[in-house]
């Protein structure tokens, strides 16, 4: 018996000396017991586990001799190499399972089917109103609207624009200009509109230096600030280093309501709106603020709308279709904190030489705005009014008690 297992171990041994070592190991094993070919089975099923990750299982040997020679070269940037030789795979496999070709998805539209802003359809409406606009607020002549916002933006453009609109054609008293470097407005200006040729509409505009990042370029944050309050004077001249002081000519120590703004817009070209530096965002804060603080109303003209968007280019009906516009008015309303009602999308009058019903209408529409929220201001600061001329009242009943007193003496 011992020889007979002696001799059918000899026999297996030969039969596998040609295999593996891990394979006659298994064998050998076997004669052991069964668990020691499971172990080696085992091993060898990882071992296989690991290569099938692989599509290719390369071995050293069999790659390209200019890849065996980078011996230094990482596992990893090695099998990128080598992936980048593998025969192509449609060729290795004859019967490929053909994928049908997937259906081409349209690009999203640029447009809502449906404007997401309605605009009076007749213009006519809005231009009565604003040809019979009057203060009802006794003592004042003209609603002021202050425009502000970044250099280049478009400020002059928007006064141009309305003046054009009411006027039925195409002006440019207010100066503007198309290199953008710096401030071309300097002055502090108020543009007022012929209505006839006897009068003029009861609403003017102030045009300002505009802003910059630089806190030595541009109009002053306090600047701005004493406009609101009515203190510069008509053609004071800012001065980009410094702000105006109450010793300089072009300071009005005693405004009077009619001095004061009661509209305060802000101008920003639509197309910038993300590319805007955070020091000139801080500024339009600041602004926002000091206004907020003195109770007067505010608003927002996005322009350049023609530039920013194609659809809108080709056909200005699209204005308020664009999901790019919209989206622009959103970010802008979560920018500044002015609520989207009161922003408005605008394209300036800039190379047309006719009006056109389709540019005036957004620009009336923001200008009735203006006017509405203006007017419900002077409504309600009528108390402040009283108050200074009280005040105003009881130093003239001193000065003339005084006055009589000393004559008495
Ligand atoms: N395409 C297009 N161009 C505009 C629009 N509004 C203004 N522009 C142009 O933008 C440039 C600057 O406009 P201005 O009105 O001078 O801007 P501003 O805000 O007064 O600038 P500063 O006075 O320098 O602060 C001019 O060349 C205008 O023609 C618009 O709606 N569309
Ligand atoms: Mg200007």
């Amino acid at each position: 018996s011992v020889c007979k297992d002696t001799f059918f171990l000899f026999i297996i041994s030969c039969a596998n000396s040609d295999e593996p070592a891990h394979l006659k190991k298994t064998v050998t094993k076997d004669l052991n017991g069964h668990s020691s070919e499971i172990r080696g089975l085992t091993r060898n099923r990882q071992k296989n586990k690991s290569e099938s990750k692989k599509p290719y299982p390369i071995k050293k040997q069999d790659q390209p001799a200019h890849l065996q020679s980078h011996s230094r070269t990482s596992r990893a940037s090695q099998e990128k190499i080598w992936d980048n030789h593998l025969p192509n795979q449609s060729h290795v496999n004859p019967h490929p399972h053909p994928h049908p070709p997937r259906p081409s998805t349209p690009p999203p539209s640029p447009l809502f089917s449906e404007p997401w802003r309605t605009l009076p359809t007749s213009t006519q409406d809005n231009l009565n109103f604003l040809k019979s606009y009057q203060p009802r607020k006794k003592g004042v002549k003209h609603l002021r609207i202050l425009l502000h916002g970044p250099v280049g933006a478009g400020k002059s453009s928007f006064i141009n624009s309305v003046d054009s609109v009411l006027r039925g054609i195409v002006t440019s008293r207010a100066e503007t200009d198309a290199n953008t470097g710096s401030s071309f407005t300097l002055k502090y200006q108020t543009y007022k509109i012929q209505k006839d040729d006897q009068s003029f509409y009861s609403i003017v505009f102030n045009d300002i230096m505009g802003l910059e990042a630089n806190l030595n370029n541009g109009v002053q944050v306090e600047d701005i600030k004493l406009a609101l309050r009515g203190h510069v004077r008509e053609g004071y001249k800012f001065k980009p280093n410094g702000s105006l002081t109450k010793n300089d000519p072009g300071y009005k120590s005693y405004p009077s309501l009619d001095d004061k703004v009661h509209v305060l817009v802000c101008v920003v070209p639509v197309d910038s709106i993300s590319l805007l530096d955070d020091k000139v965002v801080q500024k339009l804060r600041e602004v926002r603020l000091a206004a907020s603080d003195l109770g007067i109303p505010q608003l927002a003209i996005l322009t350049k709308v023609d530039r920013a968007c194609p659809e809108v280019e080709s056909n200005i009906h699209n204005l308020h279709k664009s999901k790019y516009l919209k989206g622009q008015v959103e970010q802008f309303s979560a920018m500044l904190g002015i609520p989207i009602k009161s922003i408005f999308l605008v394209k300036n009058y800039e190379s047309e030489i006719n009006t056109y019903d389709d540019i005036n209408g957004p620009i009336l529409t923001a200008l009735r705005q203006m006017v509405t929220f203006g007017e419900d201001y002077l409504v309600t600061c009528v108390h402040s009014v009283d108050n200074s001329k009280l005040i105003l009242l009881i130093f003239l009943s001193f000065l003339v008690l005084l006055f009589s007193y000393l004559i008495l003496l």
